[in-house]
């Protein structure tokens, strides 16, 4: 297994917990832990003895931005020939599902890191923003595109203009985080969401990641169409008639296909 030194992946029963391991910088997010976040995602998603991921950082911040002081000197020379970030991209390829346990600061792209995860459950102090206006430039990692799907143009704007944060309550109003559960209790709770998760039949997970994926990527009668499609071809797996029989002979499923 590769050491890693920015991150810490802890794998658990069909669980990873992966966690973004540097405090002093508040989990900033520099090209070291960019690249070992996506080689270590990639690898459990082929990693047969893990069904879900959950992603989180510490109690004060999940990530408060990409390194600002990496990022400082660059020139537009070197930003465009490395295609800055653009990495982060491998974590979008990511099949099996990767929730966001997020407490503290999700700032610039760590608030996009969270976007980029499948759902984000929020500690009841988190806070989320995009303050890259007050650096004078502007989100990088899908801020303005990915903000904007989740809580729509006019919070969007707001965020991505005046820079300022949104507390835990209103990311949930918002529809940006799923649920807020107490700080103390984060980890728990996702890690519980993720055994959930890992208890059902793993194609039947990677499907329902899939299609309502597509749903932000293609109209509303090719998703649809997509949708019956995968439903369809869940039926070519044991696991849908070992579901339904479970359930009328009232007992738990046993999925094969964990
Ligand atoms: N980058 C580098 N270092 C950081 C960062 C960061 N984003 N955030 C905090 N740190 C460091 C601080 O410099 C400090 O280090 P030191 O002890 O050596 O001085 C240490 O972490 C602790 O931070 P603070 O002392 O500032 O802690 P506070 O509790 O006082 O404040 C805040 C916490 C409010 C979170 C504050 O640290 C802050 O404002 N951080 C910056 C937030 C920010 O602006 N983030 C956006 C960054 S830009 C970005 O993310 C763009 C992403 C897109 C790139 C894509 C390119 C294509």
């Amino acid at each position: 297994a590769m050491a890693y030194e920015t991150i810490l992946v802890d794998k658990r029963d069909k669980v990873a917990l992966v966690t973004l391991n540097r405090p002093k910088a508040l989990n900033a997010l520099n090209t070291q832990l960019m690249k070992e976040l996506v080689t270590a995602l990639t690898a459990l998603d082929t990693d047969d003895s893990i069904a879900a991921i959950v992603v989180t950082g510490s109690e004060k911040a999940f990530a408060a931005g990409a390194d600002i002081k990496e990022m400082q000197g660059k020139s537009y020379a070197d930003m465009y020939r490395e295609d800055f970030f653009s990495e982060w991209e491998g974590l979008v390829r990511v099949r099996k599902p990767i929730i966001a346990a997020v407490a503290g600061y999700a700032l610039g792209g760590g608030c996009e890191l969270a976007m980029m995860c499948d759902f984000i459950i929020a500690g009841d102090n988190a806070k989320f923003g995009q303050p890259e206006i007050t650096l004078g430039v502007i989100p990088g990692m899908g801020g303005s595109q990915r903000l904007t799907r989740f809580v729509g143009k006019s919070k969007a704007m707001d965020m991505c203009l005046t820079g300022r944060m949104m507390d835990a309550a209103e990311a949930e109003r918002s529809g940006l985080v799923s649920r807020v559960v107490p700080a103390a209790n984060l980890v728990d709770e996702a890690i519980k969401a993720a055994e959930k998760i890992a208890s059902f039949s793993l194609p039947s997970v990677i499907m329902a990641k899939d299609v309502v994926n597509r749903a932000y990527e293609t109209t509303l009668a090719e998703g649809l169409r997509l949708e019956r499609r995968m439903f369809h071809s869940l039926f070519a797996f044991e696991d849908q008639k070992e579901g339904m029989a479970a359930f009328a002979e009232k007992r738990a499923a046993n999925f094969k296909n964990r």
